[in-house]
């Protein structure tokens, strides 16, 4: 169940977002998630860093539990599907609402989530290589598929918040990135050298938690260490409109961490007409 009505958008703010979104491929939201969630989510993402699975359904790749802080960028996948609260923060219809706003879609729903922690002090295994998402989904999806991105605690430009690399939604399917890679000078240089430009503009999302961007799947991103004195906590929330579906030939159970669109656990609808 979500706790509160997404705030009406003009028309004109509408527009100018979505004019946004297609021209630079992201597009930085103002605070969409209420406090009071929050501050229910977050002993819940504790829960679930620790192996407390409220469901009883685990995480995908089944991570073991933790009761040490990490000390490395911490990515687990589908952690809405084990736990009530975070499927309420990342169906919440604000998000739907705005995404919906984005693209022009008449339906938004959720098919997949990563809960990522960056710990202070964790240097390079806290970055996340540059990429861009369609690399990862390619195989399965095909269509208008995107990414909203949560923050839970206050992502500053100390804390290695999401860089995008403005307009490179335009620059097709590079599949020249790497979320897992450390090196994101190496890795920058690669997706130059494919894409046979040296036009490379980063914008950073600092965001207030709570707060939210969106980004298209063919938008570059990726992030830096953690320098500041806190954890950066936040949501990956992959996207789908009507727009959108599996590929010919493909069967859900072949498509890894993607959740089949039919079950609503795995993907909630978060926007309908
Ligand atoms: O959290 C990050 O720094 C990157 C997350 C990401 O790759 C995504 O939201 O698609």
């Amino acid at each position: 169940m979500n706790t509160s009505d997404p705030a009406p958008l003009t028309e004109a703010e509408e527009r100018a977002a979505a004019a946004q979104f297609e021209r630079e491929g992201f597009f930085i939201a103002p605070p969409l998630i209420p406090p009071e969630l929050l501050a229910r989510v977050r002993p819940r993402i504790a829960a679930v860093y620790a192996g407390d699975y409220e469901t009883g359904i685990p995480p995908n790749g089944n991570p073991p539990g933790a009761k040490e802080p990490p000390s490395a960028l911490v990515k687990i996948d589908n952690a809405h599907r084990s736990d009530r609260t975070i499927h309420e923060l990342v169906s919440h219809p604000a998000i739907g609402r705005w995404a919906a706003a984005l693209n022009g879609s008449r339906m938004v729903q959720v098919f997949a989530t990563q809960m990522l922690i960056k710990p202070p002090g964790s240097q390079g295994s806290g970055n996340v290589g540059w990429h861009q998402d369609y690399e990862y989904w390619e195989g399965a999806l095909q269509g208008e598929l995107f990414t909203a991105w949560v923050a839970v605690s206050d992502v500053t430009a100390e804390s290695g918040p999401m860089r995008f690399v403005r307009g490179s939604n335009h620059w097709g399917l590079l599949k020249a990135g790497d979320f897992f890679g450390h090196n994101l000078d190496a890795i920058k240089q690669r997706i130059m050298e494919k894409n046979g430009t040296s036009a490379w503009q980063e914008v950073a999302a600092v965001l207030p938690p709570g707060g939210v961007s969106f980004h298209h799947r063919l938008s570059v991103h990726g992030s830096g260490p953690n320098l500041a004195a806190g954890p950066r906590v936040s949501f990956a929330i992959h996207l789908r409109t009507e727009k959108s579906g599996l590929r010919d030939g493909v069967r859900w159970q072949d498509a890894g961490y993607l959740n089949d669109f039919a079950d609503p656990q795995g993907c909630p609808v978060c926007y309908r007409e």
